[in-house]
């Protein structure tokens, strides 16, 4: 991981003068968390493409393998710590009323690393919330961190593996579900999560999928960041791809009112193309590490 002293000594210094700051954080700012990204490398579960299971599609289609996937990721996420990288932005909302952070993310490890809620929002919803599938008539939702969310999404023990908590010790982890040779259970509907309101529908995990309106407030908030009548000095864009939609629009409308961007990825062809980053930052490394020096 190189990182130039001349750029990290430009960034230093905006960032000293700078009052309005605006960052996206994407999968990658928690892949050193030890969870995995959505695209490349570790965006399949099982025989899965992670993203074709992220959609109301999927769920409609098999509502128990979805669930499966759920109970699985927010496993996980409640397994994993957050990293330096979530700590420096935290303290960075701390010290800073006009930074505000949009985040991509689920799995709760800002909110674990006790980023102002006020300065935090979550674009694509939050793993542990859930809520019931028809929005229209059904309104409940709640805040849940069970594990596992209903006994049937226990995480199975391999057949194959009799002795499989000694093995779990022995590989240092929990066993992991994503071997597709660990088989998972048929579920039946009565299995999964039910609306505990209407007591007729399933709960669904909190999540925006593809085709679905992020939440209301949480566009209203950003488009405040952005309409604010003060320029905005820094976009910092963190382990994201930038490929999905409403949020990768906000690194060009952050741009338009007057922002340098700071793209800090692990991965030189995740830099966004054009001309237009010259005068900003291409920090290339793992965000844990990167974060937490750009922000001191
Ligand atoms: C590291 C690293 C390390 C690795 N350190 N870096 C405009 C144009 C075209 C299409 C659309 C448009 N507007 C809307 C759309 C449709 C669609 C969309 O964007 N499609 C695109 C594929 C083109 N958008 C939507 O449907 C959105 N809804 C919407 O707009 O509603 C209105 C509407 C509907 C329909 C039509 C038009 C309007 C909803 C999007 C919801 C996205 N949901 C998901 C799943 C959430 C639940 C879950 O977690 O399961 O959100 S998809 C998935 O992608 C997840 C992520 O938040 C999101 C972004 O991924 P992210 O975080 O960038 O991860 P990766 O894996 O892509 O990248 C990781 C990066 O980290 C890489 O760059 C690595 O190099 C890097 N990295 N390790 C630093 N250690």
């Amino acid at each position: 991981m190189e990182i130039s002293q001349e750029d990290l000594a430009s960034f230093h210094t905006a960032l000293k003068s700078s009052k309005r700051i605006l960052a996206l954080l994407g999968a990658g700012l928690s892949a050193s968390s030890g969870l995995p990204t959505f695209r490349g490398a570790g965006g399949l579960w099982r025989t899965h493409d992670s993203i074709s299971l992220a959609t109301p599609e999927a769920f409609n289609k098999n509502a128990g393998l979805v669930w499966q996937f759920y109970n699985y990721r927010r496993h996980m996420a409640l397994q994993a710590q957050p990293n330096p990288a979530h700590y420096a932005l935290a303290e960075l909302a701390r010290r800073m009323p006009g930074f505000m952070t949009l985040s991509q993310n689920v799995d709760g490890l800002s909110q674990r690393a006790n980023h102002p809620m006020k300065q935090l929002q979550l674009l694509h919803g939050t793993l542990f919330e859930l809520r019931c599938v028809d929005r229209a008539v059904c309104r409940y939702s709640e805040t849940n961190f069970t594990d596992p969310v209903v006994p049937a999404l226990e995480i199975p023990t391999s057949d194959l593996d009799p002795t499989s908590n000694e093995a779990r010790k022995e590989k240092g982890n929990d066993l992991d579900i994503s071997d597709v040779q660990i088989p998972l259970p048929a579920l039946k509907r009565e299995d999964l999560p039910t609306c505990p309101k209407c007591k007729t529908n399933l709960l669904r995990p909190g999540v925006v999928w593809f085709g679905e309106s992020l939440p209301f407030h949480v566009l209203e908030a950003a488009e405040d960041f952005l309409n604010h009548p003060n320029d905005i000095d820094i976009m910092l864009v963190i382990g994201t791809s930038a490929k999905v939609y409403p949020a990768a629009g906000y690194i060009e409308k952050a741009r338009e009112r007057g922002a340098r961007v700071c793209v800090i990825n692990m991965d030189e062809t995740d830099r966004p193309a054009g001309g237009w980053m010259d005068g900003n930052w291409f920090f290339r490394g793992d965000a844990a590490v990167l974060v937490p020096k750009l922000l001191e």
